[in-house]
């Protein structure tokens, strides 16, 4: 069938849902995303990952986009419901879907990251989530090996989230919820995506303009003496954010993974690419307007960065990677707004949640393991990102495992760039940080792994078995090579 009859009968056997998303966006011209849900254990619908002019951060920009929205529909489903997404890729370039943090089969059409949906074709994906998938904030973007930072960095993300218990509990349902999907972009004059610079890529491509929403300092209400649930994600290909709210500290309730045991509070948080935050605020202060701003962070960049554009300014072809290089410089070095807080009505006082959910120890490990995290050189493509020496290769496997096996991981980053390491379909519960342990229990599925340190993280192989990868989150570092391949053998 050719493309473009394709795409007519696509398009209108989904008409309801799509074409009206699609004339709200044309008529408001503002970023708009849908939510949809699952019903009678069922969540069924169509996903289009194509290239679109969308308005983002006040302006037009030519992005990728699924189902026309950056940041992409936001999809709610419960434990135990059964997913079915008729995935069509539209892009000129291979894509395919990853359902990042969600404990579902890796294999066949489900969190499958091996799968290669070419230009122009559909796949049907179908999984099931287990009666007792934590509740939580997930998330899907491409995983297409090669092409995740260029697809995620135009846009491609939407968040995942399950409900259940967490949201259940009286003070956190009555909390004004709110999501924030934080992503950075670099556009040209015409709205384009900026191709970066090999070296840029190196380091991880990040971009000037940071979004909320697909919006600039978009306003949230916090009721006055009420709480505000502010449900983050980093969908940003590379950039680390270090947040904090003017005046109030965050009160973490749930990460990665889902509930920790009791809220904690923190003075800033710290979210690398893929992490995911739940956090309460309290609305105990003055009413007014306060800022939530992305802190100077330097990722172990910030040195190269002034080195290159010494070079740059003298080189009139580098003037834009110049100009970019100096806003990024500033980003590392100054805060910046993401949003605006503010107070709304009063409220009757709620106090924050004493107990939110149980996190039991993994027991004993009975494997150790070492992954060690570097940059060489590579003849064909310059730089290579390597694990244990290693760069990517999809026919190899790297580790076998077997199911219900406890493995202790201990993830060394030889190199001066933080890496955020992930794996798929499998929580982990983190050890250790440089031999010290962590403050608090929490199920995690991205941890940070800040220059030459060592973090160890336990994880246990419950269930699905198949093969699956873990990976640098910095998305140029695992298109790179940063990547390995774990199976998991049913015993
Ligand atoms: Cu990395």
């Amino acid at each position: 069938m050719k493309r473009r009859s394709f795409l007519k009968i696509a398009t209108a056997s989904f008409a309801g849902v799509y074409l009206s998303q699609c004339s709200a966006l044309r008529t408001t011209h503002q970023p708009l995303t849908t939510v949809i849900k699952s019903a009678d254990g069922l969540l069924d619908f169509h996903l289009e990952a194509q290239d679109e002019t969308v308005s983002l951060a006040g302006r037009q920009a030519k992005l990728m986009a699924y189902n026309g929205q950056v940041p992409a529909p936001r999809i709610e489903a419960r434990a135990g419901d059964t997913v079915q997404i008729r995935f069509t890729n539209w892009l000129s370039q291979p894509s395919n879907l990853h359902y990042h943090g969600l404990h579902v089969s890796p294999t066949g059409n489900a969190d499958n990251p091996f799968l290669h949906v070419a230009p122009g074709e559909q796949i049907d994906y179908s999984f099931t989530l287990p009666d007792a998938h934590p509740a939580g904030l997930f998330w899907y973007h491409p995983h297409h090996h090669g092409h995740v930072a260029e697809q995620v960095a135009a846009g491609l993300a939407g968040l995942f989230v399950v409900r259940g218990e967490l949201d259940e509990i009286p003070e956190v349902k009555a909390a004004t919820e709110e999501f924030l999907v934080l992503q950075d972009f670099e556009l040209d004059a015409e709205g384009n995506i900026l191709q970066p610079h090999p070296l840029w890529q190196m380091w991880g491509r990040e971009g000037t303009v940071l979004t909320v929403n697909g919006q600039l300092t978009p306003k949230f209400t916090l009721p006055d003496q009420g709480l505000v649930r502010l449900r983050l994600l980093n969908a940003s290909p590379s950039r680390i954010y270090r947040l904090q709210l003017e005046d109030h500290p965050f009160h973490l309730i749930a990460t990665d993974g889902g509930a920790l045991e009791e809220p904690v509070e923190l003075p800033e948080l710290i979210l690398a690419p893929g992490e995911r935050a739940d956090v309460l605020v309290k609305g105990d202060r003055p009413p007014g307007e306060y800022a939530l701003l992305s802190l100077p962070y330097d990722r172990g960049i910030g040195s190269m960065t002034a080195q290159m554009k010494a070079d740059m300014d003298n080189d009139p072809q580098m003037a834009q990677m110049s100009k970019m290089m100096r806003s990024l410089r500033q980003l590392q070095t100054q805060p910046q707004q993401l949003a605006t807080v503010i107070y709304g009505d009063r409220t009757s006082s709620i106090p924050l949640p004493k107990k939110l959910g149980a996190i039991a120890p993994l027991p004993e490990a009975q494997v150790q393991r070492e992954f060690v995290l570097d940059h060489g050189m590579d003849i064909q493509n310059g730089a290579a990102f390597l694990i244990n020496g290693k760069g990517f290769d999809p026919t190899r496997t790297d580790i076998s495992t077997s199911l219900n096996q406890v493995e202790d991981w201990t993830i060394i980053n030889a190199a001066g760039m933080d890496h955020p390491f992930h794996l798929h379909v499998h929580p982990f519960q983190v050890l250790s940080r440089n031999d010290k342990a962590p403050p608090f229990l929490a199920w995690k599925d991205t941890v940070m792994v800040n220059a030459y340190e060592r973090v160890k993280i336990r994880v246990k192989f419950a269930d699905y078995p198949g093969k699956t990868v873990y990976h640098c989150h910095i998305l140029d570092h695992e298109d790179k090579g940063m990547m390995g391949i774990c199976n998991v053998q049913s015993v």
